[in-house]
């Protein structure tokens, strides 16, 4: 920067410079207290990814420059008060008190990244095929979908496979999801089961293979950042749709636009995002992510730590019974007597119960237990609770399945940090 100040409005030129002592001249210092190279290099593709829609005076952007949107604890366009854990791919979860809402809203469900989100993410000209062993292949637009099958809107559960890997000790790699990697939105679309049955499936089918437009965190367009699938039997059940519409709208652009997959109870990586297409095969799918230790775990209980050779390791399916406590929020004060609430769901199960303590698991007082708006969906519950003095309590809150499956105090530890449904605890101040 010259000295007389000269250059002091040529932002082209700042950034040029140095984008980070740029940034911190533009936004203030408070903005961006770490940089970690946000969407450094990522171009405007991403950008305009991250910030939900086109930038029509995209050529005036500066290198290196940060959209306002993005700074100030709001990274994602239409997206409120999600906690970033990446930029790049980029990924963010949600508090558990802004999961209160019986219904997840958009701007409150959680983004699992696994590479670059497409640059195009209309519907117009999108297209899904369905070929593999399949008596007639199918390419349809979204309109055909619309058109040839029944349109259903469903609430469904998606859970990320490692929510909870934040609490594991050792410590897995990967994304340090806390709590809030699950959401239940409402999705419209068609039943998977549908599309497959019009396109025939041939009988010696046994696995589906999923498919999206988004690219390779590498920039090498050979390579997919993952691609998933599931045995045909779970493929063929009712509740998993091909969605178009998220809350009765567009699908969000980092949760998958315009089109695609969600399965419910079993881990969200089954929930192909930018769904282009669906093969059926005679084999399990042997994908990215679908082989060595990703989204698998030891077929056996291993202790904490342990070293588990590869060929031990078995693909997740179902997702173990769970509960959120989404009111109060952990650490906040309450008066002596206050409602507790939250969601529960167990992957192809429903809950039966919920119970709550506040004397850290010596009693339990039972909560009151919504049945899910349909199969698939998680189940809301609260419960009055009183608390004898004032102090400092903890609410926890433990699930129990149809199948009198009751979740842990304390992790089953894995090497890769999955299916971590050890109990939600909150504290609170009381009185
Ligand atoms: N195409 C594509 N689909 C994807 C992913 C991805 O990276 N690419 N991530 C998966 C994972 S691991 C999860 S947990 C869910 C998350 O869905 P969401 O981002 O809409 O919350 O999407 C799944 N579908
Ligand atoms: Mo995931």
């Amino acid at each position: 920067m010259s000295p007389d100040g000269n250059n002091g409005n040529d932002l082209r030129a700042k950034f040029a410079e140095d984008p980070e002592a740029a940034d911190r001249e533009v936004f203030g210092r408070k903005s961006f207290p770490d940089r970690r190279g946000f969407l450094k290099g990522a171009g405007l593709a991403s950008m305009t990814a991250a910030v939900g829609m086109a930038i029509p005076f995209h050529r005036n952007i500066p290198q290196g420059f940060i959209p306002a949107a993005m700074a100030q604890g709001n990274p994602i366009m239409g997206k409120d008060g999600l906690t970033l854990l990446n930029d790049r791919p980029l990924n963010a979860e949600t508090p558990p008190e802004l999961l209160d809402d019986a219904i997840t809203p958009t701007n409150r469900h959680f983004i699992r990244n696994n590479g670059l989100v497409p640059d195009d993410t209309s519907a117009e000209g999108w297209t899904l095929t369905v070929d593999g062993l399949v008596d007639s292949p199918l390419e349809l637009s979204i309109a055909d979908l619309r058109d040839r099958f029944e349109v259903v809107t469903m609430a469904l559960t998606v859970e990320c496979g490692g929510n909870g890997r934040a609490f594991f000790d050792p410590p897995a790699s990967g994304n340090q999801w806390t709590y809030g990697a699950v959401a239940c939105s409402e999705w419209t679309g068609v039943r998977l089961k549908d599309v497959l049955e019009a396109a025939g499936v041939q009988s010696n089918v046994i696995y589906t293979a999923h498919y999206g437009a988004d690219a390779h965190l590498s920039g090498n367009p050979d390579l997919i950042p993952i691609s998933r699938g599931m045995p045909i039997d779970k493929a063929m059940t009712d509740n998993i749709l091909i969605a178009f519409e998220m809350n009765g709208a567009e699908l969000h652009p980092m949760n998958g636009a315009p089109l695609r997959l969600v399965v419910p109870g079993w881990p969200g990586s089954c929930s192909q995002k930018w769904l282009t297409r669906i093969e059926l095969r005679d084999v399990v799918h042997d994908g990215p992510k679908m082989t060595g230790t990703s989204y698998r775990v030891p077929a056996y209980p291993v202790s904490a730590g342990a070293e588990v050779p590869e060929e031990d390791f078995v693909i997740i399916e179902r997702m173990p019974v769970k509960s959120l406590v989404t009111f109060p929020a952990n650490g906040v004060s309450t008066a002596m007597s206050t409602e507790v609430r939250g969601h529960a769901w167990s992957g192809d199960r429903t809950i039966d119960r919920v119970d709550i303590s506040i004397d850290f698991g010596a009693t339990w007082q039972a909560a009151t237990l919504d049945a899910p708006a349909n199969d698939g969906a998680w189940q809301n519950w609260r419960a009055t609770v009183d608390f004898p003095e004032a102090g400092y309590y903890e609410v926890w809150a433990r699930a129990t399945d149809s199948e009198g499956i009751m979740q842990p105090f304390a992790i089953d530890w894995n090497p890769k940090g999955y299916l971590n449904n050890s109990m939600h605890r909150v504290g609170l101040r009381v009185g």
